[in-house]
């Protein structure tokens, strides 16, 4: 092992360069090109990211986020109490219970059963959309304020989470059958692709997710965020929430949808965006 000190000069570099948007893979190599080990550089920079990651991260916009008193262990959101189940501080995760009654869950998936169609993703390079073997549920959007039912959980949504219904992409319906699955991902749009750009345009970058749970499949289907090692169980009418202050991993957002043991699973997804979505 080759002994580089790791001084305050090359921390603070380093802080620069990542607040000034360079990929770590950019910084590691432009460390590397100036005579670094790449073990060393890694360590040095890992170490870094993880102390100032959250200090800068906080300085940017505000975020959706819901008024929680210290201790409270419900929500007033626009019609509906919501119980918190699981806060947690960073990343910020919230579990949700009762954000949907079962009434309008089945109807949610009675509305969005017939317009289903195998999930695509959106292709970063292009910014259109595609099958993905890592996304094996199927999927339908409704648009914003489609009918009644959606305009009452998008004004549930955005009362919960304090951000405008306008900021709100419209809600996204997916069924797992048996088996299926979402691999882990970001939902933020990757700057780093070309077709990222024309993405931003229309509302600019996601900045938090709002998973809800249309039915409670029988085993398997669970939220899983790796890197924290959070696995939150799909429950009718429960939800999860995180938000993102940057699209880079060390918002440490990394999801996926567990594959779904038995049973099927449904939930309705709400992203919500830095600026109107239209
Ligand atoms: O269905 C899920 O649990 C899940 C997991 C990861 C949904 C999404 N991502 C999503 O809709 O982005
Ligand atoms: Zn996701």
């Amino acid at each position: 092992m080759h002994e580089q000190l790791i001084t305050p000069e090359l921390r603070q570099w380093i802080i620069e360069q990542s607040s000034a948007g360079h990929s770590v893979e950019s910084v590691l190599s432009a460390m590397k090109a100036s005579g670094w080990h790449e073990d060393t550089a890694l360590t040095a920079l890992e170490n870094t990211l993880k102390e100032h990651a959250w200090p800068l991260m906080q300085a940017g916009q505000p975020l959706p986020e819901p008024a929680l008193a210290s201790g409270a262990t419900a929500l007033w959101a626009h019609d509906r109490e919501v119980r918190v189940l699981v806060s947690m501080a960073r990343p910020r995760v919230l579990v949700l219970g009762g954000l949907l009654s079962a009434q309008e869950c089945q109807e949610m998936v009675e509305l969005a059963r017939p317009r289903l169609a195998r999930s695509e993703t959106v292709i970063n390079a292009t910014g259109g959309s595609e099958v993905n073997v890592a996304r094996t549920s199927e999927g339908m959007f409704f648009a914003r304020a489609e009918n009644e039912l959606c305009q009452r959980i998008e004004a549930r949504i955005a009362a919960l989470v304090n951000w405008p219904i306008e900021r709100g992409e419209g809600l996204q319906i997916l069924r797992y059958g048996p088996g299926a699955e979402y691999k882990p991902h970001y939902d933020y749009f990757d700057p780093s692709q070309p077709g990222t750009p024309t993405i931003l345009r229309r509302g600019g970058q996601r900045v938090a997710t709002l998973v809800t749970y249309l039915n409670t499949p029988q085993a398997g289907g669970a939220t899983v965020f790796p890197d924290i090692g959070l696995e939150v169980s799909a429950v009718a009418g429960n939800a999860v929430f995180f938000s993102y202050a940057l699209p880079h991993p060390m918002t440490q957002t990394l999801h996926g949808g567990a594959p779904v043991m038995d049973g099927e699973k449904w939930v309705a997804t709400k992203w919500l965006r830095e600026q109107r979505f239209e």
